[in-house]
């Protein structure tokens, strides 16, 4: 790693801003520590899932980071929590898809997305411990299953939730476990049990099946690295497997070499920051890394007069087969298939409740109608190309 004597790209006027090529860009910039590892995880799980014959789709999901320093200190960052991605990964899983879940470290998560530490604290779902609580009362072995703790009926707790690692959400069987366990069982409010269990049982699905794999990044550099050497491991796959880009990758950079290693010191004036351009892989993507897949990406806009010139023009320089359109405001309502040739169509929540299901946490989601309808044209895409 090499160390930059000054903050050039952070403190003086004078440009010296460079253009990256996905190779240069590859060629020059650090490796996360951990592709290694990764890559063979995700070489793992690539081969059961073809094996088992399913279908993968890459979800890549929240933002990237741009670190100022190199002992980092300081870094940019964008607004998405990584919603999009984490609840369209959920879908995914319900259309028997296995999914390669590439996502911003502790950024939402599928299933447990559902009990984010600032919307629905995991603490808040639980019983307070009564006095004696720490010594396993006989009770539990009480075949009705409720009899717990103190003897609290079913009417003010609900059943006990310790589950072994890779066991099903059986609550019974688990306190039957946990009767003979030195550990005491947690309770649940009975009032959150109805929204828990279906999210607990497919929670415990997928990780039976071993059908969702996840992969963390932090930085933009972190995610590009990753990007390639996932698509790299899902060649294999063909037409099987799927590239649904959702994270929001940040279009701009600080090298490794213009960032200075040391905290940037304050006492000299303002701090003017300037970045590079970050390169656009979806090129290199559709080209060499993916060439065989079914590539979708996300495009953002601010200015609604944007997203369709924008999505095609993308699609045209690309050549991939997909672009979702969606602006920042309104992204939880609608968004806008894109298509080469194709007439856009838009997806709106207000207009197809009534055709949804419904997710694990009881809402109408927007994602679902957006994998359900991706699913629908990949299937199309892949039979085409058997038939010839
Ligand atoms: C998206 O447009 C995603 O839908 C959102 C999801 C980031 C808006 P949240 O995580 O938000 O649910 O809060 N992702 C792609 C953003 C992006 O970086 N697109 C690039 C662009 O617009 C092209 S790949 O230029």
């Amino acid at each position: 790693m090499s160390t930059a004597p000054s903050a050039s790209s952070l403190s003086g006027p004078a440009s010296t801003s460079q253009t990256f090529s996905a190779k240069e860009f590859f060629d020059t910039q650090p490796a996360p520590a951990s592709l290694g590892a990764h890559t063979a995880l995700v070489r793992d799980f690539v081969q059961r899932q073809q094996k088992e014959g399913r279908s993968v789709v890459l979800v890549t999901s929240g933002g990237t980071t741009v670190p100022l320093e190199q002992n980092v200190v300081r870094f940019l960052d964008n607004f998405s929590a990584g919603t999009r991605g984490a609840t369209s990964a959920e879908y995914f899983l319900s259309q028997g898809y296995a999914v390669i879940f590439m996502h911003r470290q502790h950024s939402l998560a599928p299933y447990t997305r559902h009990y984010s530490h600032t919307t629905n604290p995991f603490l808040d779902l639980l019983a307070e411990p009564q006095e004696g609580d720490d010594t396993a009362p006989s009770s539990l072995n009480a075949p009705d299953g409720w009899r717990l703790g103190m003897g609290r009926g079913p009417h003010t707790h609900s059943k006990v939730v310790p589950i072994d690692d890779g066991a099903e959400a059986q609550p019974q069987q688990s306190q039957a476990r946990a009767a003979g366990a030195s550990s005491h069982p947690i309770l649940v409010k009975s009032k959150h049990t109805e929204k828990l269990l279906p999210v607990l049982r497919a929670y415990h699905a997928a990780q039976k099946a071993q059908t969702l794999l996840r992969i963390p990044f932090v930085t933009v550099t972190d995610y590009l690295f990753l990007l390639r050497a996932v698509s790299g491991e899902m060649q294999t796959l063909g037409r099987r497997g799927m590239y649904y880009l959702a994270a929001a990758v940040s279009d701009f950079f600080v090298p490794e070499q213009k960032t200075p290693q040391h905290k940037i010191q304050s006492g000299k004036g303002s701090l003017v920051i300037e970045m590079d351009q970050v390169p656009k892989v979806l090129r290199p993507m559709v080209q060499d890394w993916a060439p065989e897949g079914y590539v979708v990406s996300f495009k953002l806009e601010t200015d609604p007069k944007l997203l369709i010139p924008k999505a095609r023009g993308a699609l045209e320089r690309y050549g991939h087969q997909l672009v979702i359109g969606n602006d920042l405001t309104r992204r939880k309502e609608e968004v806008v298939f894109v298509e080469l040739e194709k007439e856009e169509r838009w997806l709106r929540l207000s207009e197809m409740r009534e055709a949804l299901r419904g997710g694990l946490g009881g809402e109408v989601e927007i994602e679902e109608a957006i994998v359900k309808e991706l699913c629908h044209r990949h299937q199309q895409w892949f039979q085409q190309a058997k038939l010839g």
